[in-house]
């Protein structure tokens, strides 16, 4: 059936596709209107299979009715459907790749809350598992602006709840359990016996699901495959409006978690996942790992696990994450590739072999086994480099810094600023970069301020205005950038970052050891002038 639409034109896809409040959401049309815009961009797609799955947010069943239906009007062949709706965003990437699949769409905002009042998102992955890239992304929102007619199959309510296979007019609908073919794949690539070792030695783990999506994998892999008891588990039914909270595995939105780690009676390990269960939080007893330090050690150890024997090829970190990875890199002799913010620019990357590794400062990190971060991934590669080094995750970090030296980093958000507020703020700062090279300030100086593009070493593509740099000659950074991922105005992210020596001081408190730095950033930014603010929302 043709329906005609009206065309709506705010519907540009941020960092991480398009993410915007339900009441949005839930305007005539608009979903149907973006479904349609994808299909449209897609050639090819006759016959072809499609897998389906969100988070469980309020709506999540919604749209992937409407989904299933487009799918069939528009000529898909067959659609792979998650019980319930449920598939992780890694699971989902998996999937693809694993039938083969020509795409994805994942029913998602990630991290930002849900519910009624909530947000709700949607983005589109490409055959290699991976969200698309910024030429169909930029595509798709071209079509949104002219667009005027979308295609949908009127057939009755599919239950998602029933697994099995079913046929209505051309179209294949299977649904599937969400979790076990995510689980062999890590059964694959992790040492499953030594970690189930550690487990039966007496080693205890919480693991804080936020009432999302992991709930179901973290039980059937910790508990039922690994053997970790039952109370590792927190949060792990999935709600629709995650019990209330905010699915974000910070150490504001975990703080109970947090401060379980840090009290006398802390297990040995603590880890969180988000809503769509890509981000990773890890906590050791006594220690929170920044994820950008996550990412560095997991490099540096990765060749310990089943997975990963052989080594890794190269490492990627996006450009505001810590150049922890860099020494990493260095010291093995492979390359280290700086990209913008958002997993789509590792793509190319991993397809291409150049990396193995990549993460982001978001606590996102993953390997080349999928296309996406990958939250469970990162807790298990964590568990098998403690299993295999017999030490908590405090030495481990420890080790690392006494070898690599350590990279000081926080990042400040300030939320929700008025959107000229703080479209002035990067304009002038950007205005004024050029005059700050060669400045010194607080006796430091600043060595290069620009603004960061990127070159795809692959497809040589070209993405300008990727956050503001300042660098200085010490190594220390100071970075910018306007977030592509909130619903309510506009989060400014500032990025901070200080190197110090292997033989330097490497036990100092964060905000301690960069109090200087941020400093500078405040008063070269004006921004707590310029927004009213007078601290961050979030320090992370
Ligand atoms: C944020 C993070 C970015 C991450 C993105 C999607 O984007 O900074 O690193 O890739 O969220 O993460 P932004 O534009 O708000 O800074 V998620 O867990 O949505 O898939
Ligand atoms: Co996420």
């Amino acid at each position: 059936m043709k329906m005609s639409t009206k065309a709506y034109n705010d519907q540009k896809p941020g960092t991480s596709g398009l993410r915007k409040k339900i009441s949005v959401f839930k305007q005539k049309n608009y979903l149907e209107n973006y479904i349609q815009s994808i299909f449209d961009c897609l050639n090819n797609k006759q016959g072809k299979t499609l897998i389906i799955g969100g988070d469980g947010r309020y709506f999540n069943e919604k749209a992937i009715q409407i989904a299933i239906k487009m799918a069939a009007a528009n000529g898909f062949g067959k659609v792979i459907i998650g019980q319930n709706g449920l598939l992780s965003t890694p699971a989902a990437s998996h999937l693809i790749r694993h039938n083969k699949a020509f795409g994805g769409i994942i029913l998602s905002a990630s991290h930002n809350p849900g519910g009624e009042n909530g947000d709700f998102g949607i983005k589109y992955n490409i055959s290699n598992g991976g969200p698309a890239p910024q030429k169909l992304t930029d595509a798709i929102y071209k079509r949104t602006q002219i667009i005027e007619e979308y295609f949908i199959d009127e057939f009755k309510f599919i239950d998602l709840s029933n697994i099995g296979s079913t046929k209505i007019n051309n179209l294949e609908i299977e649904i599937i359990n969400p979790v076990t073919d995510y689980a062999f794949l890590m059964e694959e690539l992790f040492d499953f016996e030594a970690i189930k070792a550690m487990f039966q030695g007496g080693f205890e783990m919480r693991f804080d699901a936020m009432h999302a999506v992991n709930g179901p994998y973290a039980e059937q892999i910790f508990c039922d495959m690994l053997g970790a008891s039952k109370e590792t588990l927190l949060n792990c039914t999935p709600s629709t409006n995650f019990g209330g909270f905010h699915p974000d595995p910070n150490l504001v939105h975990a703080k109970e978690l947090y401060e379980l780690m840090m009290s006398k009676n802390a297990p040995d390990f603590g880890a969180a996942t988000d809503g769509d269960g890509d981000r990773n939080l890890i906590i050791g007893r006594g220690i929170f790992i920044t994820p950008s330090d996550s990412l560095a050690i997991l490099a540096a150890n990765l060749h310990l696990i089943k997975g990963y024997k052989n080594g890794i090829s190269g490492i990627a970190r996006s450009m505001p994450t810590s150049m922890a990875a860099d020494r990493v890199a260095d010291a093995l002799g492979v390359p280290i590739y700086e990209t913008p913010t958002g997993w789509k620019f590792f793509g190319n990357l991993l397809d291409d072999g150049r990396i193995t590794i990549c993460g982001e400062e978001s606590a996102g990190t993953g390997s080349n086994h999928v296309r996406e971060k990958d939250g469970i991934w990162a807790v298990l590669a964590w568990l098998n480099i403690l299993a295999v080094k017999k030490q908590s995750a405090k030495q481990v970090a420890n080790e690392h810094w006494a070898k690599f030296g350590r990279n000081y980093y926080t990042r400040f958000d300030y939320e929700e600023i008025e959107l000229d507020k703080a479209n002035k703020l990067m304009k002038r700062l950007n205005e004024k970069l050029d005059s700050l090279v060669g400045n010194e300030e607080e006796g430091i100086k600043i060595s290069t301020a620009d603004s960061f593009s990127y070159h795809d070493p692959v497809d040589g593509s070209l993405s300008e205005n990727q956050g503001l740099r300042i660098l200085f000659e010490n190594g220390s950074r100071i970075i910018f950038r306007m977030s592509g991922t909130g619903t309510i105005g506009a989060t400014i992210r500032i990025y901070i970052e200080r190197f110090e020596p292997a033989d330097g001081e490497i036990n100092l408190d964060t905000q301690v050891a960069l109090k200087q730095l941020i400093d500078i950033a405040k008063s070269i930014s004006d921004i707590e002038e310029l927004t009213g603010r007078d601290k961050p929302s979030v320090i992370t």
